[in-house]
């Protein structure tokens, strides 16, 4: 199985390494012996940051399952130089910084000179008949390199590993002799750094896709590369025997942005394997399944007709073959129903003819998924509707998980170590969370809620102390500590509770000292996550949170009592503090918008409660938690 994904947001490797190859406390012992701290040496670990949210956390996780359920799963991805900026803020405001993350060495990773592949762009397309079959030559194209880099995965408790393959991009090494005897040296030598771009720097949207030209290049660039890898690893075993291809590689893609692989795939098979267009199209099918992460419509992606057509000719060619036997299909089936065809036709007509790449992913994938029980209900219900009564069954759900090993046991060792006692060991639980519930058995139980208090507070001091050394701010530890921490999007409502913490301090100034202390539960409010570059109302979001912040932790009439926190650049590995330390969550996006949301599951797993809308997999969560 491959996980296809333009973004893997692993944070830092040693810990979950260490824990997952049972060599922690080895390593912690070995490393007290000459004087160091395991726990320091973490520190110094730079965050893989080749993601921007919870999607790019996802695959993360997916990968840490499924080696350690022990399914033979490669994840297949990009290698950036630069992951998600790092986010500073300036006078209130939020400042990028870019995150050369390799700066010092990546010692997880080993580079694979011996597997590079060429991968093509531009050029044009001959096409010729062989047996009633159409097929082509794609010609004159620019070709860059795609040389692999493995980064294992190990699982937890497992003799296997895991592997997750990311593509740099380089230079072709035949020169462009043309350029260099009419004496361009530097047009030839600069052509070839413009290879070396493609996989520069990761898009930093969430949730809205950028439109780009190198975006679509990145995007097609990995997806080559990775169905070379694919084809050539079957063909060791399998030689020309196509008749298992499907049955032996399963490919998941990672919302649409892979989409394109499925017609590398197509042309693959028809101009190089000399397939028939059927037989083609059955194993294209067979092969593919789609994940779809949200509703939201401006967040589906549409390439332009004519930059597919420039940039790729042959695939625009085969999405116009792949979109005309899909409406002759909807023709059959809805005679005189032209609006319909139109309506669920691959290609947007307009002003710009575009190509819906979710159509185009649901048309090629034998399964389509959604990523909770209410957001699968909507595809089928809205945006997937007319393909939900085409192909009944098609769409399925499988809700969003978390590794517990890094969101439970690393992140809270505390907390983890509690639960081991409590219900026997570690084993008892990590692989297994539905055996939590044998804690119920523990919640009357006062030495158990004793030292669950107990942990809270030590997880609350790690935090304030992370908190003064990053923004300066004081923050009282006997305070309710109440969080909301993900990609700041109107649709997430951070808006809505910078607002209510406006109010709650106006109401407080309104209240008589004498009254505040028995109507007042002390409250620090801490926010954090980073806004796209270009996303205007989620800077001025940070902004006011800012602002806010600025006003009521200056205001000796308020004191303890409210205590507002931007916290700055939100990452896997802050995460790993805040979450442990928090009391109150809030998971409050307009019903019907968050398709999932994950790091839910992460507060509820380290005991904390939630405020949410019936949103996402928060109805789940409230269904298993109550
Ligand atoms: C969704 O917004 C989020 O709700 C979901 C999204 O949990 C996650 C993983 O399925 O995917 N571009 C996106 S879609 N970013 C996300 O976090």
């Amino acid at each position: 199985m491959y996980y296809f994904s333009l973004e893997f947001l692993m944070g830092r490797m040693m810990q979950n390494m260490l824990v997952n190859i049972d060599m922690e406390d080895h390593y912690k012992k070995a490393l007290m012996d000459i004087g160091y701290k395991l726990e320091d040496l973490y520190e110094e670990e730079v965050d893989a940051a080749l993601g921007n949210g919870g999607l790019g956390r996802l695959a993360a996780c997916f990968l840490d399952s499924l080696a350690t359920l022990e399914l033979p799963a490669w994840g297949y991805g990009i290698r950036y130089d630069y992951g998600i900026f790092k986010q500073m803020i300036k006078e209130g405001k939020q400042v990028e910084i870019p995150d050369f993350w390799l700066k010092g060495g990546n010692p997880w990773e080993i580079e694979r000179s011996d597997v590079i592949y060429p991968v093509n762009f531009y050029g044009r397309v001959e096409k010729y008949y062989d047996n009633g079959t159409e097929r082509a030559n794609w010609v004159d194209c620019q070709t860059v390199m795609a040389q692999a880099y493995d980064t294992p995965v190990p699982g937890y408790n497992t003799y296997n590993t895991n592997n997750l393959r990311l593509w740099r991009s380089r230079p072709c090494n035949e020169f462009n002799f043309d350029s260099f005897n009419q004496g361009d040296y530097f047009g030839a030598i600069s052509e070839r750094q413009s290879a070396e771009y493609i996989t520069s720097v990761l898009y930093p949207n969430d949730s809205s896709p950028s439109g780009k030209e190198l975006r679509l290049k990145q995007q097609y660039f990995f997806c080559s590369a990775s169905i070379r890898d694919i084809i050539r690893r079957y063909k060791k075993n399998h030689g020309n025997d196509w008749s298992q291809f499907a049955a032996k590689n399963q490919i998941q893609l990672n919302d649409t942005h892979p989409a394109i692989s499925t017609i590398e795939l197509l042309r693959i098979l028809l101009d190089e394997e000399r397939m028939t267009y059927a037989q083609a199209w059955q194993i294209v099918h067979n092969t593919y399944a789609y994940t779809n992460h949200t509703v939201l419509p401006e967040a589906l992606e549409k390439w332009s007709v004519a930059l597919i057509q420039r940039l790729l000719p042959r695939h625009m060619d085969l999405i116009y073959l792949v979109n005309h036997f899909f409406i002759e299909k909807l023709k059959q089936k809805y005679p005189n129903d032209g609006e319909k065809v139109s309506r669920m036709s691959l290609i947007e007509e307009g002003d710009e003819k575009k190509v819906r790449m979710a159509y185009l992913s649901i048309v090629c994938s034998h399964t389509v998924n959604g990523v909770a029980a209410l957001h699968s209900e909507l595809l089928k219900e809205t945006i997937f509707s007319e393909f939900n009564a085409l192909y009944p069954g098609k769409i399925q759900n499988k809700t969003n998980g978390v590794t517990p090993r890094r969101w439970l046991h690393c992140c809270n060792p505390g907390l983890s170590e509690l639960i081991s006692e409590s219900i026997g060991s570690v084993d008892e639980w990590i692989t297994d969370l539905d055996n939590l519930q044998q804690l119920a058995g523990h919640a009357t139980n006062p030495a158990f809620v004793e030292q669950f208090r107990k942990v809270k507070r030590a997880n609350k001091e790690r935090l304030r102390a992370w908190v003064k050394e990053h923004t300066g701010i004081d923050i009282p530890l006997d305070s309710l500590y109440d969080i909301q921490v993900k990609r700041i999007h109107e649709y997430k409502r951070q808006l809505l509770n910078i607002l209510y913490v406006v109010y709650r301090y106006l109401t407080i100034k309104d209240t008589p000292r004498h009254e505040r202390a028995q109507k007042f539960v002390p409250r620090v409010v801490m926010i954090g996550g980073k806004a796209a570059p270009g996303y205007y109302n989620a800077k001025i979001i940070i902004e006011l949170i800012n602002a806010v912040s600025r006003v009521v932790n200056s205001d000796a009439d308020i004191g303890d009592l409210l205590k507002v926190v931007f916290l700055p650049n939100y990452n896997v590995s802050s995460a790993q503090i805040i979450i442990p330390a928090s009391e109150l969550s809030q998971h409050i996006s307009t019903a019907g918008t968050e398709a999932s949301g994950t790091s839910n599951m992460k507060f509820v797993m380290n005991g904390c409660l939630i405020i949410g809308t019936m949103d996402g997999a928060n109805v789940e969560i409230a269904e298993e938690i109550g």
